[in-house]
Formats: C-alpha cells, sequence, structure tokens
C-alpha cells in the first residue's frame, strides 16, 4: 500500500506584507514543518511504502499511484489542507486529514476527509489498519495521551531530505516535552495535545537533537514550558547539564519560554545554559499576565517587569529575541509605541510582531463568537498577519496598520543587524 503525507502551503509574514522585506533586516525563509509528520512516519508499519511533499515547493502529484494521503495542518494551512483533501477524493483516494486544526475543528474538517482528533502517534497504526481494508471511519479521537517513554525518534531526515535551494531551514523543531497544563486563553496546545505535561526522557531530546546536528543543522527548543518552575525546571537542568557534557557549544537556535519564566527563573541555570552554548530565547509574547498589560500605560509594574525580564537575558548573555503580540483587548492606539519605548529602552535587538489571532478550539475563541466579533473564516488569513476578528479598542484597519508600523518603527534603527552572521541576524517572518 502507498502512503503520502503531505504539509500544505500557508503564508508567512512576509507573504502577506512583502513591503516587510524592504525594511526587516533578517534572513526570511521557508521553516521547517512541524514535528507532526516526522512524529507519524516514525510509527508508521514497515509494510507501508511512503513519501513526503511539502506543498510549498513542490508538486503534490495529485495524479500519483497512491492509496492514502494523509495531511498535517494547523489553521494557517487549514483552507489549503481542506482543499487538496477534496482534490485527493474527488480522484478516489483515501484522505486523512490531522494536527492542530482538524483536532479543534473536528467538524469543519471532516466535511473533506477522515479527521484524527488529538495525537496521533498512538492511533495512527489502527487508521492504517482501516485504510489498508478501505474501511477508515469518518473519525477517530485520541482518548488516551501517548506515553512519550515509547516514541521512537520522529524520521526527521523526510524533511532534511528535502532541503534545496527553495527550503534550506537553519534549524529544526526538537520537542523537550507534550501538552500543557495552563490554560492561556489564546493557546491551541493543551486541546491538541493534551494538559498533562510529559517531558520526553533526555536521551530521546539528546537523541533529536544529535540527529540534526549530525546533517549539520540546529535544534530550535520550541516547547515554552521548560522553564516551569519545579520538575520541569529541573528537568530542563538535567538536558543542559548533558549538552554541557558534551564539551563543545550546543548545536542550538533558541529556547522558547516567556518573560515571567525568565523572572522567575534562577540565574545560575542561565549561566549553565548560556555556557552549553543556548544563545537564544525566544519569547513569546501575548499570552502571560506581562505582556497581555505592560503595553496599556495602565499597569507600570508589568511594564517595568518586561524591562526586566528583556535585561536578564541580556545579562546572562543570552538573546532575548520577543514575539510581541498586537491587538489584546486591553491594547489601544497608544500600545504600539509603548512596545517600542519597552524594547528601545530594555535594549531589545530583535523581535517579530504578530497580530492577535482567535485559533479554534481557543478560549480566545469561544469568546469572540460569543460576542459575535469574529469578522470572517477565512482560515487562510489565520496566520497572526491578519485581522481576523474586531478589537476592543481601535478599528481592525488601526491594528493592521499599527502592526505595520511596529515592524517599521523597530527594524528601521536596527539595520546593523543585517551585517552580523546569518545565526544571529535569522528570524523566520
Ligand atoms: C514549530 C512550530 C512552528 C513552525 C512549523 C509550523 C507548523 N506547521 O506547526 C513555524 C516556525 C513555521 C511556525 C509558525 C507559526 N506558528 Co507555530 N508552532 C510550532 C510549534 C512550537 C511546534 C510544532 C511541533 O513540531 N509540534 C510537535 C508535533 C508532534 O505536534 P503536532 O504538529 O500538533 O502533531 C501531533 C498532532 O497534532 C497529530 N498530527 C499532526 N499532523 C497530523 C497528520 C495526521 C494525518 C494525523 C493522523 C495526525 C497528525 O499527531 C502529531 C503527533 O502527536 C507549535 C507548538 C507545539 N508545541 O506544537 C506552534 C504552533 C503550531 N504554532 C502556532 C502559530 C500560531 C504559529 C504562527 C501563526 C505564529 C506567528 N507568530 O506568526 C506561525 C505561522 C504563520 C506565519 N505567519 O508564519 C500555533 C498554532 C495555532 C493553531 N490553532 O493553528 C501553535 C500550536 C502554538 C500555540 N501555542 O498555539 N510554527
Ligand atoms: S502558551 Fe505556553 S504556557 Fe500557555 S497554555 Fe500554551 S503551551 Fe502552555
Amino acid at each position: 500500500m502507498k502512503l503520502r503525507f503531505i504539509y500544505p502551503a500557508f503564508n508567512r509574514h512576509a507573504e502577506d506584507h512583502p513591503e516587510l522585506l524592504d525594511v526587516v533586516p533578517c534572513d526570511e525563509y521557508f521553516g521547517p514543518p512541524s514535528l507532526g509528520i516526522a512524529s507519524l512516519a516514525a510509527v508508521t508499519p514497515s509494510s507501508w511504502d511512503f513519501d513526503f511533499r511539502d506543498d510549498r515547493f513542490e508538486d503534490i502529484g495529485l495524479d500519483d499511484d497512491i492509496d492514502v494521503v494523509a495531511i498535517s495542518t494547523f489553521t494557517p494551512s487549514a483552507k489549503r489542507a481542506m482543499e487538496i483533501a477534496d482534490a485527493f477524493r474527488a480522484r478516489g483516494k483515501q484522505v486523512v486529514l490531522g494536527g492542530v486544526f482538524p483536532s479543534n475543528m473536528p467538524d469543519v474538517a471532516a466535511e473533506h476527509a477522515t479527521v484524527v482528533v488529538g495525537e496521533g502517534d498512538g492511533i495512527w497504526p489502527q487508521v492504517l489498519v482501516d485504510a489498508a481494508r478501505g474501511e477508515l471511519l469518518p473519525r477517530y479521537e485520541a482518548t488516551e495521551l501517548v506515553d512519550v517513554n515509547t516514541l521512537p525518534l520522529p524520521r526527521i531526515d523526510l524533511y532534511l531530505d528535502k532541503e534545496c535551494d527553495a527550503y534550506r531551514p537553519s534549524d529544526y523543531p526538537v520537542q523537550q516535552s507534550r501538552g500543557c497544563p495552563m490554560k492561556c486563553v489564546a493557546c491551541a496546545i493543551p486541546n491538541s495535545l493534551g494538559r498533562r505535561l510529559r517531558p520526553m526522557p533526555i536521551e530521546h531530546i539528546v537523541g533529536q537533537v544529535e540527529q540534526l546536528a549530525k546533517r549539520g543543522k540546529l535544534a530550535s527548543l520550541t516547547e515554552d514550558t521548560g522553564l516551569f518552575p519545579g520538575a520541569p525546571q529541573r528537568h530542563t537542568r538535567t538536558f543542559v547539564k548533558a549538552l554541557l557534557d558534551t564539551g563543545r557549544e550546543a548545536p542550538v537556535s533558541y529556547l522558547g519560554t516567556s518573560m515571567p519564566l525568565i523572572l522567575a527563573s534562577d540565574g545560575a541555570l542561565l549561566d549553565e545554559m548560556r555556557a552549553s552554548g543556548i544563545r537564544m530565547f525566544y519569547l513569546v509574547g501575548g499570552f502571560d499576565p506581562i505582556t497581555r498589560q505592560a503595553f496599556n500605560r495602565q499597569h507600570p509594574r508589568q511594564r517595568q517587569r518586561a524591562v526586566d525580564a528583556i535585561r536578564k537575558a541580556n545579562d546572562h548573555g543570552i538573546e532575548p529575541y520577543t514575539s510581541f503580540l498586537l491587538g489584546n483587548d486591553d491594547d489601544d492606539e497608544g500600545s504600539f509605541d509603548e512596545m517600542l519605548a519597552v524594547a528601545d529602552e530594555a535594549g531589545l535587538k530583535k523581535a517579530e510582531f504578530a497580530i492577535r489571532t482567535p485559533y479554534p478550539g481557543t478560549s480566545d475563541w469561544y469568546e469572540m463568537v460569543a460576542q459575535d466579533r469574529i469578522l470572517h473564516r477565512d482560515w487562510s488569513k489565520y496566520n497572526d498577519a491578519n485581522v481576523v476578528f474586531q478589537p476592543a479598542q481601535m478599528s481592525p484597519e488601526r491594528l493592521l496598520q499599527g502592526y505595520l508600523d511596529t515592524w517599521r518603527g523597530f527594524y528601521e534603527t536596527r539595520q546593523s543587524l543585517s551585517k552580523l552572521d546569518a545565526r544571529e541576524r535569522t528570524i523566520q517572518f
């Protein structure tokens, strides 16, 4: 039986707003896919003959001789994913849709394909048994969380083997854990990957890093849960120690975290991270109390905490690459300038700006639906680069303009970034 995995195209910030390329002095390129397909490929029985196509830069082979098509999609690519599903179905193929979007909007996805809700690894072998018989059910639900101790390494080689002039990322995601117990109103993770934080075994994380290092690639430590106080932070410390023990600079591009977690972290841990070679944090913004309140001039303490968090990371030699989310209900027209002022005051070098997007399945989404503030359901615009909801304190047009102005305002005084080496100047936007 022949199986094809497909990663559908979606628009990045610079594709929706190419004028940003004139001002942002950083590298922009196709980032790697999520680990969804690599994880499923790793648990696909050897009786299946499978391949992988990346719709962003190659033909997906609509008329090829294949039996089953497995599409992995998050919200920005959902519209395209459903178009692809329809096209294969019209040719008589069995099609399965999984990932963050189908997990949160199963009824919408089910109009186009068989849907898998939640973590795919556990249920995938059963889906394939049914597919081999030509008896796919309309929907499968991962009712139990996967035991991360049993997971094989993701088949990241599927992505690496695709590298070409159009696609050559410098880093690839590495998972340190699955799931999250927090309830950030704008986050889709607890619904798609579960509410229990399950740290991967250290050998598994090191194995993921090593399989990338062997191919000359850096690991992006994407989960923003690693500095949670208690067991998660101890786990991260053990992992950092394992990196230190290798005696060479860690092949890591960044570690994801947030401002409150930096402030709550022991300085000695940050020093150990820097010593191991972790040179950058990716600071998720707009989900935590600091970044939700720091920019509206009503909460001077939170503003100061934002400055302190950025400075603390810098003081420990770790670049705090910050993602600012624009358009929270507390934000008004003055918030754009306030973000720029905080960035200058704290000495921030690299940042990205994202428009708040109420992703389906999040509490933000349900609240906006209840308040009738969703402007449309064109999922291709749900990519943090377009306004898809009615902001509380300004018009949608003003929010979009503020987003473009903030990108420009931040980078027009930081053109010297373009002279840094590729690793220092790279952001994916
Ligand atoms: C790496 C990453 C990226 C990469 C890859 C994108 C991608 N397709 O996910 C890049 C850098 C491109 C990216 C970009 C963005 N991202 Co991102 N990203 C991630 C991150 C940190 C890790 C993804 C990953 O590897 N996960 C691990 C794998 C194993 O999980 P998974 O993909 O969900 O797969 C599992 C299941 O979903 C399922 N499954 C998946 N596919 C399939 C397919 C089939 C057939 C089946 C059966 C099952 C199945 O099984 C898998 C294994 O259990 C996640 C957070 C996270 N922890 O997941 C956010 C996340 C996916 N990103 C998110 C967002 C919002 C964005 C941006 C819009 C943000 C921004 N600031 O601009 C941009 C995209 C658009 C743009 N304008 O550029 C949101 C998605 C929200 C949503 N509802 O869709 C997430 C969930 C973060 C969050 N906290 O909410 N991102
Ligand atoms: S934003 Fe981070 S901390 Fe909040 S629920 Fe999502 S994964 Fe957890």
